[in-house]
């Protein structure tokens, strides 16, 4: 008895640590629940819905999933190790061997892509253009929708090539600037400008490549993503210090020694309509911001483009086989040399008109 009696204040002591305890819990969770990190938002779902909601008519999406066979994808057997196929942002590499165009062709089939080819083909490069458009029918996006879009100055000379079903060639007259740096950096200008007018509507995707090029091989919509850059042939192997990057810091071009992914090719980019006008309006505001001060930089549209990839990273990068130049010889991660430059005659080509 008298032991209990010599407890008692301690029960007391436990009993009002609790209510203290409760008392404080209470409140916090008050607090919590009245402060903006609480989710307060919360949806409830009807998962039945009234029977006398009318859903807006909408057409039946035809989809048809059909059976296809094709050999098993090896997690443990990667069927590249000798070249990177992914970036550290995720995006793909597109190296030979790296994929399967029946499942890709099949699955851009169902959508029903459209796919739109820019070139420019002005003054003496119009010569280009025949040999670009015969190998391009053999080779670029076979079986798949596909639009020429040639800007040019010479639409009288344009070759007649004779296109397979569900490809066309439109021509935009554009002018011919006399300064040859401004023939390819006003490339840029003249794609943003057709955005809205024409490609929007008339294809999902573009892809914007040099004339002065032919096909030797398949290119197909394994290349095609939200926005895409192409590895400079020249460069592929090379460190940071050797990508020829501009290096002035007063040109909105300039990229510091300690930054920089991959060397892109000028010429080879593309991706869906919206993307490559956020590309090209860049380039072509940046190559203005700099002409303003009488700056040009180092490669030209092709240094605007590379500082574009720096900040805002492509979805999809192309392997050298896309925009390739025997100038490289033929290293052993090349395998296959689809899109070729052709050898040209500078003086001849560039200098005497
Ligand atoms: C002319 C002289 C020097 C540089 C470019 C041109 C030129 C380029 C031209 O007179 N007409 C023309 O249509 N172009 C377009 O710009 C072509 O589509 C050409 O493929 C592209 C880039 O110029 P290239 O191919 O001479 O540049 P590189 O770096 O491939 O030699
Ligand atoms: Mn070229």
């Amino acid at each position: 008895m008298e032991k209990l009696e010599r407890l008692r204040p301690i029960r007391c002591f436990f009993f009002g640590l609790c209510c203290v305890l409760v008392f404080v819990c209470s409140l916090s969770w008050n607090v919590m629940k009245n402060s903006p990190w609480h989710p307060r938002n919360i949806f409830i779902c009807d998962t039945h819905p009234a029977e006398n909601i009318v859903f807006p008519p909408v057409e039946e999406p035809d989809v048809r999933l059909e059976r296809m066979l094709y050999p098993k994808p090896e997690t443990l057997k990667p069927p590249r190790t000798d070249v990177l196929t992914i970036t550290p942002w995720l995006a793909p590499i597109v190296w030979n061997g790296t994929f399967n165009s029946d499942i890709l062709n099949a699955q851009f089939h169902k959508r029903g892509v459209r796919i739109g080819i820019t070139t420019f083909a002005i003054k003496k490069y119009i010569r280009f253009l025949k040999d670009f458009l015969e190998t391009g029918e053999k080779f670029f996006m076979v079986g798949h929708k596909v639009n020429y879009y040639i800007f040019t100055d010479r639409a009288q000379d344009i070759p007649n090539v004779t296109l397979s079903e569900g490809r066309n060639i439109h021509i935009i007259n554009v002018t011919a600037y006399q300064r040859w740096q401004d023939v390819t950096m006003r490339r840029m200008q003249m794609i943003r400008d057709q955005t809205y007018t024409r490609f929007m509507n008339e294809v999902d995707y573009l892809v914007c490549v040099d004339v002065d090029m032919r096909f030797y091989g398949s290119v197909g919509v394994e290349i095609l993503g939200d926005v895409f850059g192409t590895l400079h042939p020249g460069f592929f192997g090379a460190s940071r210090a050797q990508f020829t990057y501009d290096r002035n810091p007063k040109s909105v071009a300039c990229i510091p020694v300690d930054e920089g992914d991959f060397y892109y090719a000028g010429g080879y980019f593309g991706g869906i309509i919206e993307e490559v006008y956020k590309l090209t309006n860049y380039c072509h505001t940046a190559m203005m911001t700099d002409k303003a001060i009488g700056i040009e930089a180092l490669w030209h549209d092709e240094s605007y483009l590379n500082k574009y990839f720096l900040y805002y990273k492509p979805t999809k990068v192309l392997s050298p086989e896309y925009v390739w130049n025997n100038y490289y010889g033929s290293p052993r991660a090349v395998q296959i040399k689809r899109f070729i430059g052709i050898d040209k005659d500078y003086k001849e080509v560039r200098f005497r008109r």
